[in-house]
C-alpha cells in the first residue's frame, strides 16, 4: 500500500476519532444537564464512554479482497496507538525483521518466530477463523492459535506525549489459513490480565471461552481486551502466482 493510501486512511481515522470525541463529549454534558444532581451517575457514563487505551487500525487485508495465492503471500499490515504509554508500558521488547528457517532471530533486528505469543509485542492477538490445527501441522491450534509470533516487521512509527505508535506486518508464507476460503482476521491488544503494568499477557492460544464451537471476537471479550477488536472478512485466493 502506497504511502498515500496510508495518509488517506490516516486523514480519515484522525477525523473519526474528532468525531467520536464529539459524541462522547456531547454525551456527557447531556447527562450533567439531565440530573446534575448525581455526579457519580455522570463520572460513570463518562467512564463507559472513555476510549480503550489501545487504539487498532489494520490496513490489510482489506475488506472483501481476494488475497494471496496459494493460500499465501497476503498480509496483515496494522497500527497499534498505545495512548499515553511508553514503549516499555506497549509491552514492546525490540525491533524486529525476522521470519522463517535461516530468517529466524538473526541481527540486525532478532526476533522470535512461530505460532503463539510475539516475544516483541507480547499484548497482541491475531486470530483467523480458519487457522489449520495440529492434524495438519503439529505447531498450530486451529483458529484459537494466536498468530502475532509470525509478524516479520515491528517497528516504531510514532513517539510523543499522547501516544506509542507501532507498525507491525506480516507476509503470510505458507497457507495456514487455508485455500479459496472465506475467513475472518481478528485483532485485539489483551488487557493487563497478571496487572503488572504491561501489555505482556497475550494468550499463545485462545480457548472457546463462552463454549460455542467458535473462537472468536466474543471469545477476546471475555478474556479481557484493552483494545478495540478489529474483525475483517476476506477471501484467501488458492491461484497460483505464475501465469
Ligand atoms: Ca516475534
Ligand atoms: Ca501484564
Ligand atoms: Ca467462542
Amino acid at each position: 500500500m502506497t504511502q498515500e493510501v496510508h495518509a488517506i486512511k490516516r486523514k480519515n481515522r484522525l477525523a473519526l476519532a474528532a468525531a467520536v470525541a464529539v459524541v462522547a463529549v456531547g454525551t456527557a454534558v447531556g447527562v450533567r444537564l439531565a440530573d446534575n444532581t448525581t455526579p457519580s451517575l455522570a463520572q460513570s457514563a463518562a467512564t463507559e464512554h472513555r476510549a480503550k487505551p489501545v487504539r487498532i487500525e489494520v490496513f490489510a487485508p482489506e475488506r472483501g479482497a481476494n488475497a494471496g495465492a496459494n493460500g499465501f503471500g497476503w498480509f496483515v499490515d496494522m497500527e497499534v496507538d498505545f495512548l499515553g504509554m511508553n514503549l516499555k508500558q506497549a509491552g514492546f521488547s525490540g525491533l524486529q525483521l525476522t521470519g522463517p528457517a535461516g530468517h529466524n532471530n538473526v541481527p540486525p533486528f532478532p526476533g522470535l518466530f512461530s505460532p503463539g505469543q510475539d516475544d516483541r509485542l507480547p499484548g497482541l492477538v491475531v486470530l483467523t477463523s480458519t487457522t489449520i490445527g495440529s492434524n495438519v501441522n503439529p505447531a498450530f491450534s486451529g483458529p484459537g492459535t494466536n498468530l502475532a509470533n509470525l509478524f516479520n516487521l515491528t517497528g516504531i512509527t510514532n513517539r510523543d506525549n499522547k501516544e506509542t505508535e507501532l507498525w507491525d506486518t506480516w507476509i503470510v508464507g505458507a497457507a495456514i489459513a487455508g485455500k479459496d476460503v472465506d475467513t475472518t482476521l481478528t485483532v485485539a491488544v489483551v488487557d493487563d490480565l497478571n496487572h503488572d503494568g504491561v501489555f505482556n499477557d497475550a494468550p499463545n492460544v485462545v480457548p472457546d471461552l463462552n463454549h460455542d464451537g467458535r473462537i472468536d471476537a466474543q471469545d477476546l471479550e471475555l478474556l479481557g481486551v484493552a483494545s478495540n477488536i478489529v474483525t475483517v472478512p476476506f477471501h484467501i485466493n488458492s491461484a497460483p502466482a505464475e501465469p
